[in-house]
């Protein structure tokens, strides 16, 4: 629906205008938090600033003391070995909140735009009941007036317009979790973990953003900083883009690698099922496609399901047609069941 939305709009808007331009993205910011920072080693206080790994360097200023971690979202970019803790309270660092941010916001003057992260909760006190929160992850402007970005909202991640909200999945401590924003013309669309929550044309557009771009917080925490968020977060990225160019841009080809990629190479295909099969019976990450620390049949299951479409695959290495590819699954699936240790 978003792609075909996407393209009608595309095509409708396109003759009307002279000249389209053929390279749909315009420019943004990509904050690698750690990966793109010299010298970053996990569990040291992070660089100041942390740098904008796009053209424009677009770097954040530090405040409080964040520091680099080897914690990193497992579905996360292959080449992400570090992102940021904004921890404080009740995870063993000090009871101090840090925030990263720059005076400038990043420009919102084309038709599209599109804002990712990752984010893991933090528990805000682990002797007793969690109170209230309301946590700015990242945000472009001024969370109480315009621009748009990703809050903590209690036990709900939100992606916030102003002072309106839009439930984006449950903010499940412990966790890493991928959100998405994505807003061409007059329609916002709303992603949890790279799957569509919501597209609609009734929510709220944003507000010209001004007074910067903020990670983990409102301003200066020791200058009336507000919206102090307890957790991890990264690869945050932000990309404008000019809608009538679609096709040449795709703004939801997010930094969110598919469930059952247990190989990490970006796609889901026979080569992980060779890895599953290497690993069958075992109990530990590797092979293990679901989470659960045992290889097994789940994890064929799993991979089966996101096999990923031929086609879609810009690679030198030779895919199997669908049918094919199924036939061969299920002679791995048979292959690796036989190869099952007793109990
Ligand atoms: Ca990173
Ligand atoms: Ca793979
Ligand atoms: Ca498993």
């Amino acid at each position: 629906m978003w792609r075909l939305r996407m393209v009608a709009a595309g095509i409708a808007f396109g003759v009307l205008v002279e000249e389209v331009s053929a390279s749909a993205f315009v420019g943004g910011a990509y904050y690698r938090l750690g990966d793109q920072d010299p010298g970053a080693v996990s569990g040291t206080l992070a660089a100041n600033p942390t740098l904008d790994s796009f053209g424009e360097g677009l770097h954040l200023n530090r405040f409080g003391s964040p520091k680099y971690s080897s914690d990193v979202p497992p579905r996360g970019p292959v080449d992400s070995k570090l992102s940021m803790a904004f921890a404080n309270v009740g995870l063993g660092g000090p009871a101090f909140p840090s925030v990263y941010g720059q005076s400038e916001s990043l420009t919102m003057v084309e038709q599209g735009y599109a804002l990712e992260m990752w984010v893991k909760a933090g528990p805000l006190d682990l002797d007793g009941p969690q109170g209230p929160i309301i946590s700015l992850l990242a945000y472009n402007g001024n969370p109480n007036s315009n621009g748009f970005g990703f809050f903590q909202r209690d036990r709900s991640y939100v992606a916030r317009v102003g002072v309106f909200e839009h439930i984006l999945g449950p903010a499940t401590v412990g966790e890493w979790h991928h959100l998405a924003y994505v807003k061409a013309f007059d329609t916002a669309a709303y992603f949890f973990d790279g799957s569509l929550v919501a597209e609609t044309q009734s929510d709220p557009i944003p507000q010209k953003a001004t007074d910067g771009f903020w990670l983990g917080g409102y301003g200066d925490p020791l200058a009336g900083g507000e919206f102090l968020f307890n957790g991890w977060m990264d690869e945050v990225r932000y990309q404008s883009f000019n809608p009538l160019a679609a096709g040449a841009f795709e703004p939801t080809a997010f930094l969110i690698r598919p469930a059952g990629d247990v190989n990490r190479d970006g796609v889901v295909n026979i080569f992980d099922i060779n890895l599953v099969s290497s690993h069958w019976g075992e109990s530990g990450p590797a092979g293990d496609a679901n989470g659960d620390m045992i290889v097994d049949i789940f994890d064929i299951n799993l991979i089966s399901r996101n096999w990923t479409p031929t086609g879609a695959v810009a690679s030198a290495t030779p895919v199997p047609e669908p049918t094919t590819a199924m036939l061969m699954m299920l002679t791995a699936a048979g292959w690796c069941l036989l190869r099952r240790p007793a109990t």
